[in-house]
């Protein structure tokens, strides 16, 4: 009989974890029903393996805990405290197995869980020679089309903001960010933009769950009216936006309400939304993001491929799995690295032609810019900036 020791460590195991918070500031205040971010904080998380290679996640929310229950400083925590023991304890070739122990011992979670997921990707891409988009069942696009959002609270402003971009031919679908103000402003607002851009973009709309249901079923026929094409989360109940979607004024699109692929299948059973805006973070991982895409392409519902603002990291990933979707009718908002004054990469993401390339090289395919992550690290040469210096709810 032959006894064989029981494996202490598997062959190839994480020897390190670094998570570190990276405070950038944004290139204009960016105004959202929920807050004013005048900067994002990103929480990085690199695993140094045993075969010297180095995967790279991000985890990053909008204005600290104003627009969901995870913040950058909660991410930290939760990975050097309750994640590391298991990441130094698994087979980092095998995420699903790893992610799925995870699971067991941290709930939720779903934006530190989705860094944690972006690494062990970044790695394993890394060591097999293969972009992240292969080991996601393969792109079937190079490219994404990339909207941008007017969230400069002025009508002027955010009209020449627009112009510019067309004229640099970075975007031409715009996103604004309305329900700050009285319903009929927000409406003329929409309307005066849509009237000075006409055919030339698509023009949407994202109340970040800000109106009552009476106030969405006036607004809705408005700004159909008015020439918009999409109006997103404009109310924060399940119910009421299947009944909004069944009057069927306006294109509806469910974002906060998405938080994983048992909340997809959900409103797709209640038909509460005509198409899914897909977050990586809010999902809870790329995976999980993958079902939410699924669940909406076998109901019948549109994909739009949404952002938390995340830096180039997690837009990066984020990009590598929306260009596995088969139907993506509605693009992407991928722009959060474009709203932040600071380039975090040797060699920034290839903007152009108003869609963004998906990167070629293996992993997430980036290299960060080392000298800036040490300045702008929290605890790094600046120390200037933290979320608290951010003008939250302004
Ligand atoms: C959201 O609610 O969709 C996406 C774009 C933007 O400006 O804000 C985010 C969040
Ligand atoms: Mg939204």
């Amino acid at each position: 009989m032959t006894i064989h020791a029981t494996p202490s460590k598997p062959a190839l195991s994480v020897e390190r974890i670094e998570t570190l918070l990276v405070d950038l500031p944004t290139i204009r205040p960016h105004r959202l029903s929920v807050a004013t971010l005048e900067g994002q904080t990103l929480m990085l998380v690199r695993l140094h393996m045993s075969d010297g290679i180095v995967g790279v996640g991000e985890g990053t929310t909008i204005a600290g805990l104003a627009y969901g229950p995870e913040s950058p400083e909660g991410m930290k925590l939760a990975i050097d405290t309750y994640m590391a023991p298991v990441l130094l304890a698994c087979d980092p070739a095998r995420i699903q197995a790893t992610m799925a122990t995870i699971g067991k011992v941290v709930k939720g979670n779903h934006f530190a869980r989705c860094a944690i997921e972006t690494a062990l990707l970044d790695a394993q891409g890394k060591r097999l020679g293969l972009p992240l988009s292969e080991l996601l069942g393969g792109r079937v696009r190079e490219r994404l089309p990339v909207a941008w959002t007017l969230a400069s609270g002025d009508t002027g402003r955010d009209i020449a903001e627009a112009e510019e971009m067309l004229q640099r031919r970075r975007h031409r679908i715009f996103k604004l960010k309305i329900g700050r103000h009285e319903v009929r402003t927000d409406v003329a607002h929409v309307a005066a933009i849509k009237a000075a851009l006409g055919d030339r973009a698509s023009v949407r709309v994202d109340v970040n769950m800000a109106w009552s249901e009476s106030e969405a079923a006036f607004a809705l026929p408005a700004l159909a009216d008015a020439g918009c094409d999409l109006a997103e989360q404009p109310v924060a109940s399940g119910a009421a936006l299947a009944r909004l979607t069944a009057r069927g004024h306006l294109p509806v699109m469910a974002d906060e309400l998405l938080q994983g692929p048992a909340s997809a299948f959900e409103l797709a059973a209640a038909r509460a939304a005509d198409v899914f805006a897909v977050k990586i973070e809010q999902s809870g991982g790329l995976f999980a993001a993958g079902r939410v895409g699924a669940i909406a392409d076998a109901a019948g519902i549109g994909l739009y491929g949404g952002t938390m603002l995340e830096g180039a990291v997690a837009t990066t990933a984020a990009a590598h799995l929306f260009s596995t979707f088969p139907n993506l009718a509605w693009g992407t908002e991928l722009f959060g690295p474009l709203l932040l004054t600071e380039e975090i990469l040797a060699e920034p993401l290839d903007y152009r032609d108003f869609e963004l390339a998906v990167p070629a090289g293996p992993g997430l395919g980036l290299t960060l810019d080392e000298d800036r992550i040490a300045r702008f690290r929290r605890d790094g040469a600046r120390r200037t900036l933290s979320i608290a210096a951010l003008k939250v709810g302004a």
